[in-house]
């Protein structure tokens, strides 16, 4: 494998979550797999879960581990054939093949800038990235996708169920600021390739992308939607129709246990950080059927299983 940035990238999702929980079994039984061997995490936007988790993950497998904030740096000029002599000091050209020097394996966090919805949409920081990368790389969360996040999920969905359709509702659920539909389009699309019974449930104008959302049913009446679900997944996303905007912040789609009333004894998923009593009422999220502290942990098995095939196969 020389790149995870998507559920394409990888043949087995299952395969691979099976992988994840065997490792959770034994954390440190591939600890030679990555003796001698540096991963260089690049973080373009904060991060406290998904820095932690994948650091102790290549901790787990013997790896050296250097996480740099690169937010707090210089900025990076993406485009070509430009005059250099605005803000930007350094070319990604440069940028990446300086840090491919440096790495094994790079993982790199970015960010969508929730105004230029046809460059977000092409991936282009993360795309570039890559071009000019001479190792293999991890993406931490780009400007569409979230493939370790989705990885831990369909982890913790396994564990959870013995079902093997159980049904998954992702729900839209309100938020102050303006949020990437990243988590959410990543979520469908490994949902989809585990072929997981989805629903996806969300007010009118929240619409995601339709090479993501493919024939998966939307249903705008939230209710209606949790009925008989095994697991609610809640996360908040910006308008893709209306790029970026808040269109409203209704409360009535926080997800509060009389909605989690209408499920089947349905366990609560959330990828953190979640706004308390925005998103989600203190009552779910503090219950018993809540799993986001589950999932958090499951993020470093989800990164281990990855990293080691990408070791594996260096
Ligand atoms: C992040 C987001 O929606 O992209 C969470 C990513 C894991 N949410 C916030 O920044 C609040
Ligand atoms: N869920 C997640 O990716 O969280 P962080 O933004 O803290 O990494």
């Amino acid at each position: 494998m020389t790149q995870f940035t998507a559920v394409s990238d990888i043949t087995d999702p299952i395969k691979l979550a099976d992988e994840a929980l065997a490792i959770k079994a034994y954390p440190h039984a591939q600890g030679q797999l990555g003796q001698n061997k540096t991963m260089v995490l690049l973080f373009f936007n904060p991060s406290l879960r998904t820095r932690l988790s994948t650091q102790k993950a290549g901790i787990n497998l013997g790896m050296s581990v250097i996480s740099m904030n690169a937010a707090q740096g210089w900025q990076l000029e993406f485009e070509d054939r430009i005059i250099m002599n605005t803000d930007k000091a350094e070319h990604i050209r440069e940028a990446a093949a300086v840090v491919s020097q440096y790495a094994d394996i790079i993982g790199i966090r970015t960010f969508p800038s929730l105004t230029d919805k046809e460059k977000d949409y092409s991936d282009f920081i993360l795309k570039r990235f890559i071009e000019f990368a001479s190792v293999p790389v991890i993406s931490l969360e780009s400007a569409i996708r979230h493939p370790l996040q989705s990885l831990a999920d369909l982890v913790t969905i396994k564990e959870q169920t013995a079902k093997a359709r159980p049904k998954v509702v992702l729900s839209w659920a309100p938020h102050p600021r303006a949020l990437p539909q990243a988590v959410s389009n990543s979520f469908i699309e490994w949902m989809q390739a585990a072929d997981m019974d989805l629903v996806i449930t969300h007010p009118e104008g929240y619409e995601l992308e339709g090479s993501f959302v493919k024939d998966t049913p939307v249903i705008y009446d939230q209710s209606k939607a949790f009925e008989g679900a095994d697991f609610i997944y809640t996360k908040n996303w910006s308008s893709y129709q209306q790029y970026g905007q808040i269109l409203n912040q209704d409360a009535n789609w926080t997800i509060t246990p009389e909605k989690m009333a209408l499920t089947n004894n349905g366990k609560f998923m959330h990828c953190l950080p979640v706004r308390r009593n925005v998103v989600v009422a203190d009552g779910v999220l503090d219950g018993p059927n809540s799993l986001v502290i589950e999932q958090a942990n499951n993020r470093t098995f989800a990164a281990q299983a990855v990293i080691a095939r990408m070791l594996r196969h260096q």
